[in-house]
């Protein structure tokens, strides 16, 4: 059954197309998929909704309650050129815990959406990164697999209020849901603060890397054929 408006959609999109000359229709050219994701995500815990363009300009809004967060995120956007709004509210009066996990699982889902089949794209990236005395490598492969080696020893419990360890969670979580490979390396620091800022910038740019076009290919960087 179609409807009136269908029909009329339908018309519409036909007077764009091209005949060909045996009047068939032209085949409609094919459209780049918009390389973006909505995502939301509600429990009991948290309410976590973020929006990325993947092939953006660098544009950060982010606001999660958790102010050190917020800073890494905005770095994180600034640094991969990616387009990030992300708005988070959580039960920040148990601790930061729930909110920085859940933060994490949500932007790592939004990147396995806008990136779908993953067809089209370098897949692996790699990015060293200084701050001041701290050195952070980050090594990613968006090849389907999650998995975290996650080597950033920190001393120090603490940057202001927030716990350094909930680094870690972060990534695990980014990682199991944009179903990735990431190795993050700390080569050198003292300063806590330093030390995440260099990761997250270093994560940031690997990121760019691995999701943006590889001219030569067409489908997916597999032998396999296919990256699910
Ligand atoms: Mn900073």
């Amino acid at each position: 059954m179609t409807s009136k408006l269908s029909n009329a959609r339908k018309r519409q999109s036909n007077r764009r197309r091209p005949r060909a000359a045996d009047g068939e229709l032209a085949p409609a050219p094919e459209l780049k998929p918009a390389r973006a994701a909505e995502v939301e995500r509600v429990t009991r815990e948290t309410r976590v909704a973020a929006r990325l363009a993947l092939d953006g300009s660098g544009r950060g809004e982010i606001s999660t309650g958790v102010p050190f967060l917020n800073h890494m995120l905005q770095s994180f956007s600034r640094h991969g050129f990616f387009d990030l709004t992300v708005q988070a509210t959580g039960d920040l009066d148990v601790d930061d815990h729930h909110t920085v996990e859940d933060v994490g699982l949500v932007l790592g889902r939004a990147f396995c959406q806008a990136l779908g089949d993953c067809s089209g794209i370098r897949r692996f990236g790699n990015a060293t990164v200084p701050l001041d005395e701290a050195l952070c490598t980050a090594v990613v492969d968006i090849s389907g697999r999650p998995c975290l080696v996650y080597n950033v020893p920190i001393k120090q419990e603490l940057i202001g209020t927030f716990q350094t360890e909930l680094v870690h969670d972060f990534m695990k979580a980014f990682c199991d849901e944009a179903g990735m490979n990431l190795h993050l390396i700390l080569h050198s620091g003292r300063n806590p603060h330093h030390i995440v800022e260099a990761a997250f910038k270093a994560l940031a740019r690997a990121m760019d890397l691995a999701t943006s076009a590889e001219p030569r290919l067409s489908g997916v960087l597999s032998t396999k054929g296919t990256l699910s």
